[in-house]
């Protein structure tokens, strides 16, 4: 702590307790009102004190008990069988990392489930199985492992799993306990129970899926992306692209984030979302910043040290970083890339004026780790 973050200090509340301040403070909460000084340093913090922690969600220990729901409930009693990452300090709004929540969710042969809609947005990202497809407002969407795929705010959208064999268990990543938290959110259940998807499946990946923005884009005027999937394949093949330009942010490698074509913004107004490799054996230096990242590991192995915690990851494996925690990443593989996904609020922070980061300044940018 630097000299001003005493709380003892000039210019802070050191307002010592007392017999009569006790009675005033009842006083007080009798008509519901209270002394700020009390309570200012403490909603007020020098800097952000989040109440999630670091967490890594092994996959390899999750997937058996994914696979579980399966048998245990059906995918129409359940809504969305879904299995949440649930942060210690955030149980109280089942977030994962801050204000968002991510969850897995499984779909056997065959399985589909009714339409609804919600003030939420939401996302995707395909962990594994191949027959998975998704409806937003009437474009049917085939999505695989490593896809990338986003369902807007108020958009209809139902889900399924066309494969014969194999369940499909991807990655929801939603902002609920952000719209929970302003007290604006909305739930409905399609009037149909189910939409009838446009004949063209990809239908906004064969439009925008090329960079080139085609004839009529100017009349895109939602404040989310018209594209609305992102294929493994040509987001990994980016990346292996830009990798041979650059060694990419000191702090996050070889980076790219999923955009909105229209507008080269973030492809949802409250979440963003990123791609980004690590070159064999890379390790990249110790950045904080505001705003909540939930990773997934979508290629390789590596370790990531937070708030002086280090992780080991591996394939599949989810891990957060709260705001305002240290963090750095380093590929532990001498021969191949490490990929991560990841998700976030930065845009929130960025629409309300509340983003602010900061380089890791001893030791060469690296955390010591215990
Ligand atoms: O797919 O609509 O994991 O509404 C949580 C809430 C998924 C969804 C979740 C949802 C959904």
């Amino acid at each position: 702590m630097t000299a001003h973050q005493d709380d003892s200090m000039l210019g802070r509340a050191r307002v010592a307790d007392s017999p009569e301040l006790t009675a005033y403070y009842g006083e007080l909460a009798d008509l519901e009102a209270g002394a700020l000084w009390t309570v200012a340093n403490k909603i007020e913090p020098w800097y952000p004190q989040p109440l999630s922690v670091p967490v890594l969600w092994r996959y390899a220990e999750l997937r058996p008990l994914v696979r579980k729901a399966l048998d245990l409930v059906k995918a129409d009693d359940a809504g969305r069988r879904v299995v949440m990452l649930v942060n210690p300090g955030r149980r109280d709004v089942s977030a994962a990392a801050g204000l968002l929540y991510t969850g897995l969710q499984i779909m056997g042969p065959g399985e589909s489930m009714t339409a609804h809609r919600h003030q939420a947005a939401a996302l995707r990202f395909v962990h594994e199985g191949t027959g998975a497809w998704t409806i937003v407002d009437g474009e049917k969407l085939s999505v695989g492992p490593g896809d990338f795929a986003i369902t807007p705010n108020g958009t209809w959208h139902e889900h399924g799993n066309e494969g014969e064999d194999e369940p499909v268990i991807w990655q929801d990543g939603l902002d609920i306990p952000l719209v929970n938290a302003l007290d604006a959110g909305f739930y409905e259940v399609h009037p149909d129970l189910y939409q009838q998807p446009r004949p063209i499946r990809n239908e906004s990946v064969l439009a925008y899926g090329a960079n080139l923005l085609p004839y009529g884009a100017d009349k895109w005027t939602r404040p989310y992306s018209p594209l609305l999937a992102w294929p493994w394949e040509p987001t990994y093949q980016a990346l292996r692209n830009l990798a041979k330009t650059t060694e990419g942010s000191p702090y996050d490698g070889v980076i790219m984030e999923y955009t909105n074509p229209v507008t080269g913004g973030s492809v949802m107004p409250t979440m963003g979302a990123h791609m980004q490799l690590l070159l064999p054996g890379q390790a990249t230096k110790a950045h904080r910043h505001t705003g909540s990242v939930v990773y997934t590991v979508a290629k390789g192995r590596g370790a990531s040290v937070i708030a002086g915690q280090r992780f080991e990851w591996t394939k599949g494996d989810i891990f957060c970083v709260p705001s305002w925690a240290w963090h750095e990443h380093a590929n532990l593989d001498a021969s191949d890339d490490a990929c991560l996904f990841s998700f976030n609020d930065f845009p929130v922070m960025r629409s309300l004026g509340f983003h602010r980061e900061e380089a890791y300044p001893d030791n060469d940018g690296h955390q010591p780790t215990g």
